[in-house]
């Protein structure tokens, strides 16, 4: 690892220094990476999954307007609509963005990140969203980060996000992608050399001149899936791609170029060929286990589904590539083709280039426009049976189905197998079907459809509007500070790379009580243990979990962390933590703490006592605190700010803002 010369800066140091709180801009080389720093928001996008916590949040916080340069409201992932549920959120939703003034993007509109991109993304922007998908906005030259809801909350209050400084990981991009390699292959080859850790603590920007050869909508989909290498962001440059994209989309007047300096440096560097890639593929059940699909054809692995779509693949070539390939054939007998068009702007584009014919007849099934299947909102798999799908997540029973089969590839590897039946390398199709790779012709001025957008009401209008809460909506729990002394049994000990969707499920069952924290507590850990709800409703004065490496990968949901405090979840001992995740939990008052010598884990057993006394002057004096842990001593520690610390102390960072503390 090389030391990087800050004099000249990098593009993920410009946005950093540009948006930096509380230090000397000029002298960045202080910020040792690991300390935590302050950032001055400028955007935040939330979804409805997660954004009726951030709005129950601004209700609590009494806020009255939002004091960010814009934030929008999205509905996009619980659009099934079997009872009420559902859509009492989306009026809650569109009640609160006119009540504190964001704009808001009607169901069905379309998926939260490409629609942001295409209407407010702007380079040099820092912007944060209740959605670990946020950072797709890198693509743009922005610096964006997926967060937790209460950060976003706060953020709109007009405060910070503090994160820990990450180093900056160059990604030198050369050469071209081969026929039948597409964006998707350089996010899924960044998976296969570095795994869904790969990331942490890091920022990854891409350059070099590999770039002149991916557009704007290929940079998002690689963007996208840096939260699945756990990274903090992803960051572009904002070059000539981006300006032809915002031309493109009718916003020319917004590009700004954003390169980084002559001769910059990075703390960690890496080299990717990009014609030496081929298709690759993630194997069920993590976006860390990708091979190439040539070895997998070799299996035969028949497909009995096909989703094509979603945030991680949302470009209107993604869709387009399928429908050349599909045009004049008939999709396997086998084989659900599912297409879930990003929105009503790629649906236009696609109806106006004739690829929605050419889905269609080939034997496709249209959805709506949203995030459907990829967080288990509907198109759920048959059991067993493998689905493959251009998303970015396949953590086990994600999809809806207790036993699932999911991998995740390209619109090209998954058009193949929807022709063929099986798992099948796409580059095959050249003998298989007598064609060529299609490069399909983008329309040079994208489709703007913005009628489902709607605009912040003025101040005065707002202050009128009431929220409108149905039956489901239950208001935020409040917590109690952090007990000195902690005595509290273990009620499950977990392994490594334990995800949020086995946290807190998602799917089309639970996710409609995102908004009632006392109903979605019921589902805590179920993936795990299903008996956990009932011991921890047992259980008097709190319990804490065990963890191995990476604990919270995955999502950005708060739930993951609200529904077991709300059952006396007190803290949670690990080998490592997931960024967002153990951000949450200082957030909402759970002490996230990791074991020094990590072996100390494989000698903790279900029901061991933890015992902890003078924690809170422990926390204050420094990082260690030894607890007892079935009757042996076990030294733990803590990677928390001072200003964590005492957030931690009064219950989380609602109490300690009620307090009076700013942050
Ligand atoms: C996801 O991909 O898991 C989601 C759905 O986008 C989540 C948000 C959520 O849990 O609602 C995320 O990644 O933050």
């Amino acid at each position: 690892m090389e030391t990087a010369q800050h004099e000249k800066r990098n593009v993920a140091q410009k946005l950093i220094a540009d948006h930096l709180v509380g230090s000397d801009m000029a002298d960045m080389a202080g910020l040792a990476p690991g300390s935590e720093i302050g950032l001055t928001v400028d955007q935040t996008l939330t979804q409805d999954a997660t954004g009726t916590m951030v709005m129950l949040e601004l209700e609590s916080m009494g806020l009255d307007r939002i004091q960010t340069e814009l934030s929008v409201q999205y509905v996009d992932h619980n659009l099934l609509q079997t009872d009420e549920k559902n859509p009492d959120d989306h009026v809650f939703l569109q009640s609160a963005a006119q009540r504190f003034g964001l704009w808001f993007s009607k169901a069905g509109n379309g998926v939260s990140h490409p629609v942001h991109q295409a209407h407010f993304g702007r380079p040099g922007a820092t912007m944060i969203g209740s959605d670990s998908h946020t950072c797709a906005a890198g693509a743009l030259g922005m610096l964006a980060i997926g967060v937790g809801g209460l950060e976003v909350a706060m953020a709109m209050a007009g405060q910070p996000l503090y994160v820990s400084m990450p180093e900056v990981w160059g990604v030198e991009l050369t050469g071209e992608l081969p026929p039948w390699v597409s964006a998707k292959d350089v996010i899924l080859e960044m998976l296969r050399r570095h795994g869904v850790k790969g990331g942490v603590g890091r920022i990854i920007e891409y350059h070099g001149p590999g770039l002149d050869n991916l557009t704007a909508m290929d940079r998002h989909v690689i963007a996208n899936m840096g939260a699945e290498l756990g990274a903090t962001a992803s960051v572009f440059p904002a070059d000539d791609a981006v300006r032809d994209y915002l031309a493109a989309v009718g916003r020319p007047g917004d590009f700004t170029r954003l390169v980084a300096d002559e001769g910059a440096e990075y703390d960690v560097t890496e080299h990717i060929e990009l014609s030496d890639l081929e298709p690759l593929i993630a194997r069920p059940s993590s976006p860390g286990n990708v091979v190439p699909v040539r070895e997998v054809a070799e299996e035969n692995e028949e497909v009995s589904q096909v989703v094509v779509g979603s945030s991680a693949n949302p470009g209107v070539r993604d869709f387009a590539v399928v429908a050349e390939i599909l045009d004049g054939r008939q999709t396997s007998q086998r084989v659900s083709v599912d297409i879930n068009p990003t929105s009503r702007e790629v649906l236009a584009d696609l109806i106006a280039g004739g690829w929605l014919t050419s889905l269609v007849t080939s034997g496709a099934r249209i959805h709506q426009s949203g995030c459907m299947g990829c967080i288990g909102m509907g198109q759920a798999p048959a059991s067993g049976r493998n689905s493959l799908r251009t998303m970015p997540r396949n953590f086990p029973g994600r999809s809806g189905t207790e036993e699932d089969a999911v991998w995740l590839c390209s619109p090209e590897t998954a058009a193949a197998a929807a022709l063929t039946g099986k798992i099948t390398d796409p580059r095959e199709l050249e003998s298989l079907y007598d064609m060529s790779c299609p490069v399909p012709q983008m329309p040079e001025r994208f489709s703007s459809v913005d009628d489902m957008l709607l605009a912040p009401l003025d101040p005065e209008e707002a202050a009128k509007v009431e929220l409108v809460k149905g039956p489901n909506i239950s208001s935020l729990p409040e917590f109690a500070p952090l007990d000195d002394d902690l005595k509290a049994p273990t009620l499950l000990v977990m392994g490594d790379d334990v995800s949020t969707d086995e946290i807190m499920p998602a799917g089309s069952r639970v996710l409609p009580y995102r908004s009632n924290i006392p109903k979605i507590s019921e589902f805590s850990f179920s993936r795990i243990d299903d008996t956990y709800f009932e011991r921890a409703h047992a259980t008097d004065g709190g319990h804490i979990v065990v963890a191995g490496e990476n604990y919270g990968q995955g999502s950005s949901r708060e739930h993951a962390v609200i529904a077991p405090r709300y059952l006396g979840l007190q803290a949670v001992v690990a080998k490592s933590f997931a960024r967002i995740h153990w951000q949450n939990l200082a957030n909402f008052g759970i002490l996230p703490l990791e074991f020094v010598d990590p072996s100390d884990h494989d000698a903790i057993s279900q029901g061991d006592e933890f015992v902890v006394t003078g924690l809170r002057d422990a926390l204050r004096e420094g990082n260690q605190v030894t607890a007892t842990i079935g009757g042996r001593d076990v030294t733990l520690r803590h990677r928390l700010s001072d200003r964590q610390v005492e957030m931690l102390i009064a219950g989380g960072r609602i109490p300690y803002t009620a307090g009076g503390s700013g942050a």
